[in-house]
């Protein structure tokens, strides 16, 4: 386990890089049947020798594509970053773990962040939450209530040292979707340093509760300088079972309201984990480079100190509501007890 250095390099994010020239794009397009993004030049010319989609090889019907104005944006904000981080000498590569922290990180100060997953029943949180935890495994993880009824905690960190001293933990809670359970959801709103507003892009009435209501309670709620995503789930289904002319309705109303409150777009699969790491990754990284919530963050440790965290929180999974095939890996009340503990104490 090292500390960052500026030899380091930054890795990028997968939906940066065009799936034919294997480059950071430039000129994002959305070639809108396949719902895949390309750099302009190369899916015009492969449209020209093709009629294929270069991701999925189906023939294709509709040729269009379209901007995709906010992944150009995200591009250009994280090559902007970069250039930051690298002539700063500052916090350059990470990835986030779910396992046992190393013990010579024992007595390092923390910095604790919490995000929240924020969004309607049914579009995904849990989902997302546990391919974070468990990776590819999470096919083996099987929800044994179709709801999430209170608010499900996941520690992770960093496996990098930030500014060379601190550990990063992240807290990520997984909240309630159903309407009767979203008075229980305030505690999320008004603590979360990152926020992921997850909808299911196959069903629009989700997009649109999230800006009815997720966003609103969010600017509400929330911290001055929260840093939020939007999330649009399900894009394997999305691509495979929604026709042209909801894909084109569903696509420009996204792309409004995350232009309208400039937040960017990620459309990832939580089922087959398409985007997540990169998507989780890049909310973290906007958190520790957003100064003012950075500054809350280190006030709101060094008041929870180190000593209250312990290690082991760092290893398992809140189990309220899942569990592995296999039978040894049920949750204990201990684990629940330190979950509260780091609740109470985080938040
Ligand atoms: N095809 C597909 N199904 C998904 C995806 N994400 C979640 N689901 C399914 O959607 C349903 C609801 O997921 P869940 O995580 O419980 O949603 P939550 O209520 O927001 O926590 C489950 O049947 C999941 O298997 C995805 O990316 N693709
Ligand atoms: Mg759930």
């Amino acid at each position: 386990m090292k500390s960052m250095t500026s030899h380091d390099t930054l890795s990028v994010p997968r939906d940066f890089i065009c799936p034919i020239t294997r480059e950071i794009m430039q000129n994002p397009v959305l070639l809108v049947e396949d719902g895949h993004s390309y750099e302009f030049d190369a899916i015009e010319r492969w449209l020209t020798d093709n009629n294929t989609s270069p991701m999925t090889n189906k023939t294709l019907n509709d040729r269009r594509f379209v901007n995709n104005f906010n992944l150009k944006s995200a591009i250009e904000e994280y090559c902007a970053q970069k250039n930051t981080i690298l002539s700063s000498n500052q916090f350059l590569t990470f990835n986030i773990r779910y396992s046992r922290m190393p013990n010579t990180w024992k007595n390092k100060p923390t910095l604790n962040i919490c995000v929240s997953l924020l969004g309607s029943s049914n579009t995904g949180k849990t989902t997302l939450a546990r391919y974070l935890q468990y990776g590819l495994q999470s096919k083996f993880v099987h929800l044994n209530s179709t709801v999430t009824v209170a608010a499900d905690l996941s520690f992770f960190y960093l496996d990098q040292l930030y500014e060379d001293k601190y550990v990063v933990i992240i807290q990520l809670s997984d909240i309630p979707g159903m309407e009767r359970y979203e008075s229980c959801c305030d505690n999320h709103f008004r603590h979360c340093h990152g926020a992921l507003i997850v909808t299911d892009s196959t069903d629009i009435d989700t997009l649109e509760r999230a800006e009815l209501y997720w966003y609103k309670q969010l600017q509400l709620k929330g911290q001055d300088h929260v840093e939020y995503m939007l999330v649009c789930n399900k894009s394997d289904l999305f691509q495979r079972h929604c026709d042209d002319d909801y894909r084109r309705i569903f696509l420009e109303r996204a792309e409004n309201f995350a232009s309208l409150h400039q937040i960017s777009i990620h459309y990832v699969s939580a089922l087959k984990g398409d985007n997540i790491s990169s998507m989780f990754k890049q909310l973290i990284l906007r958190i520790l480079q957003n100064e003012l919530l950075l500054d809350q963050i280190k006030e709101n440790s060094s008041l929870n100190g180190r000593s209250s965290i312990k290690l082991k929180r760092m290893r398992r999974v809140p189990a309220t509501q899942v569990s592995l095939q296999s039978p040894s890996s049920s949750s204990t009340t201990q684990d629940e007890c330190d979950r509260d503990s780091f609740r109470r104490r985080c938040c």
